[in-house]
């Protein structure tokens, strides 16, 4: 037998399951379960078992295509990168470095996500950013905040330590199905579950406690159950005095907030908000779960400095099974950022509006120039493009013109470039846009670490081998800079690591070989000796002074409020089956059977005043445009809202691209609209 077993990773969601892929002749023939993998045991959800359909799909990206009139047509590897550098190259030199963009991929590895960073600042612009900024970037300003690192605390295997179980806006059953396996452990010792979103989940079926609370309404939920901590004297002051600042502002700011108040807001009671705060707050062990139903609004980043006031105020953080759990989205989201993916930081978290982070990186790179920060956010950047100050824009594997809010204004806004090019394994209708699209390997293709929500960083080697002409992102990202003048002198991921080791702390430690060991290493990895790091915050926070930050925040308004014309609220996210843009999942044949198509979820009492029956196609308008969808009538949405999935190609018409202030995050979870049968 010529087959071999390759150990490798899910390329879908930051629960890093790892996995082995069956490989005969560089093409892999099946999955074989990875029992002794610390995070999944084994398991994996659909979408890490249809993988498979994906890696082999006939329409993946083969050769450089450049676009010709409305197509495109094959170049070869030479012109496509020639022209790639000469449309950087001439808006560079017209319009300065800060009209060129770049979008560095959270579904690529950390070597790649270093080197697209690395270029464009070695280029001169401060203006990249990743799929975090419609995700998690509230938690990266906001939980960096508070505790001085915006990761999550502790980890998924101590979930199963916990006492009590606060999923807040997080649907983890679906959107992080293995997570659902710790969560269960710890409900099966006897931990209580209680879980706070608007609509009926199967996570909430997990929960004891479920409050189905008004979108929008966390601060006041979570203020509400802080009065109670306060006034019922289940506050942790010994914790609160040694290790955070801030408290009496919090006191003071809850002072003249009552219950009923927090109940009105929020449109659950009194009762279940004291319940719900006294389980928390008293359980030996509290871990605070949180997602989308808090970091996708205009008040992300309050929402969550709110969630980590509330674990401080307990003290319930930095021991076994009590912290804050972040849900990070994609595979390599975490390690995108810990890779300086973002406007605000150079790797390793180092601001980029402080001039020692530049000289720190002049040093390390051994250049004169670097620009400083914080560069333009990936919605900024639509704006930029639309009032003439981006150019051009390099992505690597995301599709704004689906994923993107209000994706109107993104297709203009791509529109009015000079230049733009897509690396990507699929056509997306991101790539259509392009006027080169390069073709990459995927995650089994090629060498490189990623870094799951638990800070676990874990290397894959390369199984399989990549379709027709298409390369490593390494590969591609070195000859564009090396065609621009830069010297990017890296010939394999591992020589990219060791520069990690060296110049990002956090990873100071994780060298290829241990971290190639399957569930490889925990950041802060400081040193080759350091065993990695399970629980954050044991003895200090990670903050200059050592203390965490209390916030007290009042809850804002949402971006968008329902009117006559727009009487329901529509709120958007996922469906276990499908991931994001589905350029991956909607071409899995067995994950499409089930949900083919868009569809909106609307309670029966709604759907009786609108006369719309189930199955009806039916239109939903908001001010920014419309879509059709297919009616399921169902008591899982509240009446006077409804929820549309977001994977198919027309709820962003719909969303909100109002933003956060800080994190400029859209408001992804809030817009009115109105629902008309179809003509
Ligand atoms: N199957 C699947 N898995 C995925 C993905 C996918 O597309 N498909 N995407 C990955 C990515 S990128 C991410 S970021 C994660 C996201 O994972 P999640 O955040 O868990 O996913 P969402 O469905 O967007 O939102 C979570 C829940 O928030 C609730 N919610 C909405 N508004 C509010 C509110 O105002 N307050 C509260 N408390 N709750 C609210 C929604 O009803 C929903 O059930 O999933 C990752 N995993
Ligand atoms: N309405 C609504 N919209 C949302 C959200 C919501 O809750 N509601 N959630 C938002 C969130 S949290 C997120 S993270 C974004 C996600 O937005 P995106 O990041 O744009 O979504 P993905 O589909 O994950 O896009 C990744 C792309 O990378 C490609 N790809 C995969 N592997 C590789 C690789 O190895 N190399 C290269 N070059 N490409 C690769 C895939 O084909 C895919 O097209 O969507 C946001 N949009
Ligand atoms: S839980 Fe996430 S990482 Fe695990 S198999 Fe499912 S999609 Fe893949
Ligand atoms: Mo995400």
């Amino acid at each position: 037998m010529s087959t071999k077993l390759i150990a490798s990773l899910c390329p879908y969601c930051a629960v890093g399951c790892g996995l082995y892929l069956e490989v005969d002749k560089g093409i892999a023939k099946g999955i074989e379960y990875m029992t002794d993998h610390p995070a999944c045991e084994g398991a994996l959800c659909p979408k890490g078992n249809a993988l498979l359909e994906i890696l082999n799909h006939e329409e993946r990206l083969k050769y450089p295509l450049k676009k010709v009139g409305d197509g495109f047509v094959r170049v070869t590897w030479d012109e496509a990168l020639d022209l790639v550098a000469q449309g950087l190259s001439r808006n560079l030199r017209k319009h300065g470095p800060k009209s060129l963009g770049f979008l560095a991929s959270s579904r690529c590895n950390n070597e790649e996500n270093y080197l697209m960073q690395k270029m464009a600042r070695l280029l001169g612009s401060p203006n990249v950013d990743n799929c975090a900024r419609l995700c998690h970037s509230p938690t990266v300003v906001g939980l960096g905040a508070s505790f001085g690192a915006g990761a999550m605390t502790n980890n998924l295997l101590d979930l199963e330590n916990s006492k009590c179980i606060f999923a807040i806006g997080t649907n983890f059953t679906e959107a992080h199905p293995i997570v659902s396996r710790w969560a269960q452990k710890a409900k099966d010792k006897g931990a209580k579950v209680i879980v706070a979103d608007p609509r009926i989940t199967s996570t909430s079926w997990m929960a004891d406690i479920h409050l189905r609370l008004n979108p929008g309404s966390d601060i006041d939920l979570l203020r509400g159950m802080m009065k109670v901590i306060l006034d019922e004297g289940l506050a942790d002051l010994e914790f609160i005095n040694s290790r955070t600042v801030g408290f009496d502002g919090l006191q003071e700011s809850l002072s003249d907030y009552s219950l009923e108040e927090a109940a009105e807001k929020t449109g659950i009671t009194v009762g279940e908000i004291a319940n719900a705060a006294r389980v928390y707050a008293k359980s030996p062990a509290s871990a605070l779960l949180y997602s989308m139903g808090i970091t996708q609004h205009v008040c992300g980043t309050d929402n969550v400095k709110t969630c980590a006031t509330l674990a401080l105020l307990s003290g319930q953080i930095g021991r076994p099974g009590a912290g804050v759990w972040p849900m990070r989205g994609q595979n390599n989201v975490q390690g995108n950022c810990d890779m300086g993916g973002m406007p605000e930081f150079y790797p390793g978290y180092k601001k980029s509006a402080d001039p020692k982070t530049i000289e720190f990186f002049k040093a390390g790179w051994g250049v004169t120039e670097l620009p400083p920060g914080p560069g333009l956010t990936s919605t900024e950047m639509n704006d930029a493009a639309l009032d003439g100050r981006l150019k051009a824009l390099y992505i690597i594997g995301e599709d704004p013109v689906v994923c993107d809010a209000n994706v109107k204004k993104t297709r203009q806004a791509l529109e009015s470039l000079d230049f733009l090019v897509v690396q990507e394994i699929f056509m997306t209708p991101t790539a259509r846009m392009a006027d080169v699209v390069l073709p990459a390997a995927a995650w089994a293709e090629k060498d490189g670490s990623y870094t799951s929500m638990e800070r676990r960083v874990q290397w894959i080697n390369k199984a399989t081998e990549a379709p027709g002409e298409a390369k490593e992102g390494l590969w591609i990202i070195c000859q564009i800079a090396s065609r621009m003048g830069l010297n990017l002198p890296y010939e394999n991921a591992a020589e990219v690591l060791e520069e990690i080791n060296r110049l990002v702390p956090q990873y100071g430690g994780m060298t290829k070989a241990r971290i190639a060991k399957i569930g490889g290493l925990r950041w802060p990895c400081p040193d080759d000796k350091h065993p990695g790091t399970g629980i954050l915050h044991t003895e200090r926070f990670s903050t200059p002074d050592g203390k965490a930050r209390i916030s007290a925040v009042q809850n804002t308004p949402a971006g968008e409020v329902t009117s006559p014309e727009f009487p329901i609220l529509l709120t958007t996210g996922r469906i276990v089956l499908q991931y994001n843009s589905g350029s991956m999942t909607l071409r899995s044949a067995s994950l499409q059977e089930r949900d083919p198509e868009l569809y909106v979820e609307m309670n029966p009492q709604d759907a009786v005043e609108l006369k719309i029956n189930a199955g009806d196609m039916i239109v939903v308008i908001t001010r920014r445009g419309q879509a059709e969808a297919r009616v399921r009538i169902t008591e899982k949405v509240k009446p006077g809202m409804v929820f549309m999935p977001f994977h198919y190609h027309g709820t962003n018409i719909l969303t909100s691209d109002a933003l956060d202030p800080i994190a400029k995050i859209p408001e992804y979870k809030m817009a009115a609209c109105r629902i008309e049968s179809k003509a």
